[in-house]
């Protein structure tokens, strides 16, 4: 990749402008900033901006619409989606300077932070004033907070806590035109007409940059205990959701197959139940140890649950979570194409039926792995890229079957991306999950609020 010279006229016009503004043209920042964790398009942006403050941004978002140049919002692109690849000439404007605690206040609860922060150093500083925020998932320490609101990004305790846009109760953010939008100003109640502060929750940066936001926190759970269950069929597993949702207070539930194990194990993980078994549940739930043993032995009575053991100590927990939340990184170097999809859980059993059959006749030689939040009804499913097979291939090969995934998603009434977006990957799909009219006044707010259409171009339509 050659460097962008700051020689350029339009990036010497910025410059000029913002003096103070970090602005990045080496080839090797225009690789690391270009791409998320797709992996899939090569980076290509123009240059990489990183301003300090709100007014920077604005300034920045201003320029762009003075020059038409297109602009990718940037968090710690731990994407799944493409939504924060800039491969086509465009500005990255990256929030990772302005990563700091604004400020907290024991009345309302609630923690400000600049969007760049990652979700790690909010639950540290949530952690700090003996509250929580209980957003969560394994990219924490890398992944940032305006990310996360602009996927409305899920995660391991959507069962217990719902997903991000629960805990947004103020946003601040950059329009397309630069202009500053304070949306909701941390109100619990706010009857004024259009909740613009939802609107953007989710928006995947096609509407405005998010800057800041407060961020609403709550009590930390009683002790919990933590439990690796061992099950030998898909059956089994709903069973076992079914008595523990009743019988425990869940705050996650979490499964994965065999296949997934495998590699995690092989990724450095430590096993945790001998034997051979098809599936797996990490769960966490409020309840003391007898509780959950006496729930634990119902299960293994009726023949749905095979093995399973309690987390005796934080190690022990960590270690149990391990399992499960090193899936995504053990599978990396497999290149898998990913699908995140979303169902009511009444239409689980059915839809993994025909799931599996089709995996089984349109993929037979691909390895695939199951895992997820089964409890929200939210399943991963990752194609490994079989040896020898090239990507364009692969790909070409994987968006046929998605297609046909996407037809039967649609029948069950269901979502081609449950947590992860549209971003560029799913684009083709979106179809599926949203009708025609739905998609012309989604396109029709993206003109109200970016009317150049310059904020993170080609994603989500
Ligand atoms: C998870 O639940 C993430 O671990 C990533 O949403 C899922 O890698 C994936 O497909
Ligand atoms: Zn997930």
């Amino acid at each position: 990749m050659t460097a962008t010279s700051l020689a350029h006229p339009v990036l010497a016009d910025l410059a000029g402008r913002l003096p103070a503004l970090r602005l990045l043209t080496e080839p090797s920042d225009l690789e690391h900033y270009g791409r998320d964790w797709t992996r899939r398009w090569m980076p290509a942006p123009l240059a990489v901006a990183l301003p300090a403050s709100v007014e920077e941004v604005q300034a920045i978002v201003c320029w762009a619409n003075e020059h038409r140049i297109y602009v990718v919002p940037s968090g710690g692109r731990t994407g799944l989606s493409g939504g924060a690849v800039a491969a086509n000439g465009e500005l990255v404007l990256s929030l990772e300077r302005m990563n700091r605690v604004l400020g907290f206040d024991a009345v309302d609860r609630t923690l400000t932070v600049q969007a760049g922060i990652s979700l790690q150093a909010v639950h540290d500083a949530a952690r700090a004033h003996g509250l929580i925020y209980p957003v969560d998932f394994a990219a924490r320490g890398s992944c940032s907070i305006g990310g996360n609101i602009a996927t409305n990004a899920g995660g391991i305790r959507v069962i217990r806590y719902g997903n991000t846009r629960e805990w947004i109760a103020g946003l601040t953010v950059v329009a397309g035109n630069g202009e500053r939008l304070d949306l909701n100003r941390g109100l619990i109640k706010n009857s004024s007409g259009y909740d613009l502060r939802q609107l953007m929750i989710g928006s995947e940066g096609t509407l405005g940059v998010v800057v800041e936001a407060t961020l609403k926190l709550t009590e930390p759970p009683p002790a919990s205990q933590v439990m690796l269950l061992a099950l030998p069929d898909m059956a089994a597993l709903m069973q076992v959701f079914a008595l523990f949702r009743v019988k425990l207070n869940l705050q996650a539930f979490e499964f994965f197959t065999d296949v997934a194990l495998k590699h995690v194990l092989a990724h450095g993980a430590q096993r945790a139940i001998d034997g051979e078994h098809s599936y797996y549940v990490v769960t966490e739930f409020d309840a003391d140890e007898d509780a959950a043993l006496a729930v634990f032995e119902h299960g293994a009575e009726q023949g749905w649950i095979s093995d399973g053991v309690i987390a005796q100590s934080e190690a022990q927990a960590a270690a149990l979570w391990r399992l499960r939340e090193g899936i995504t990184e053990s599978l990396a170097p497999h290149r898998p194409y990913k699908n995140d999809i979303s169902l009511r859980i009444s239409a689980l059993p059915v839809f993994l039926q025909e799931i599996q059959a089709l995996l089984g006749r349109e993929y037979p030689q691909a390895e695939v792995v199951w895992f997820g939040h089964i409890g929200d009804g939210n399943l991963h499913i990752n194609v490994l890229k079989p040896e020898g097979l090239s990507d364009a291939d692969f790909i070409a090969q994987c968006e046929h079957v998605t297609k046909l995934l996407a037809d039967t998603l649609q029948r069950h009434g269901g979502s081609i991306s449950a947590e992860h977006g549209i971003g560029l990957v799913k684009k083709a799909y979106l179809g599926s999950t949203r009708s025609e009219a739905e998609i012309a006044l989604m396109r029709g707010v993206k003109q109200v609020f970016d009317p150049k259409g310059l904020l993170n171009p080609g994603k989500v339509f």
